[in-house]
């Protein structure tokens, strides 16, 4: 059993490294979930927006979704921004948990922006258009201090990373 808790900034490659990776372990015989913040948003965890009290109860409530596919012999793939570190570290004693961070350069993201979320957050203060609380640019994200596993995805191509990662899995597994 392994959940592997994603942290990083919106755009990093969260949803895109849970879904190669998914791919590969699905094709290698293993029973995988994907719980991705993006879309619990919509179901789940519709109710909550993205103040600290909210971000911390989107989490703990996609945590305990998760630990039940472990508790299912899943392999859960956590993948939400998760941006405090108290929090990660109280998911992370449970000893089935890794923390996997994706470092990506602010600059990068702003870059790519392939939702133009992050050019609605640079927007000035007057404008309605502005989001407003958007992590990296106008709220806080907290850089892990104790990741089990870096992948610099602004740095090395998807393949690499995706490679680093499902090795990782498959190393940590706890049977
Ligand atoms: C951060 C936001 C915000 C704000 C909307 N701040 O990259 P995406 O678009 O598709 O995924 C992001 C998602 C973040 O949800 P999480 O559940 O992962 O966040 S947390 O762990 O902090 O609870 C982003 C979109 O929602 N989004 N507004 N203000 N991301």
């Amino acid at each position: 059993m392994i959940l592997i808790q994603f942290t990083g900034l919106s755009g990093s490659g969260k949803t895109t490294l849970a879904e190669n990776v998914s791919a590969m372990l699905l094709e290698n015989g293993y029973q995988v979930k994907i719980v991705d913040g993006d879309v619990y948003r919509k179901t789940v965890c519709k109710d909550l927006g993205f103040s600290k009290e909210d971000r911390y109860e989107n989490v703990r409530r996609l945590f305990n979704i998760s630990r039940d596919f472990v508790a299912s012999n899943y392999i859960v793939l956590m993948s939400v921004i998760n941006p405090f570190e108290d929090l990660r570290n109280e998911i992370a004693q449970s000893e089935f948990v890794k923390t996997v961070f994706l470092d990506c350069h602010i600059d990068a993201l702003i870059n790519r922006d392939p939702k133009g979320l992050y050019q609605k957050a640079l927007l000035p203060d007057h404008d309605v258009n502005k989001i407003k609380n958007f992590t990296g640019i106008s709220d806080v994200y907290e850089v892990p201090s104790n990741a089990d596993l870096i992948l610099k995805t602004d740095s090395e191509p998807v393949s690499d990373s995706t490679q680093k990662l499902y090795q990782f899995i498959i190393d940590n597994l706890v049977t």
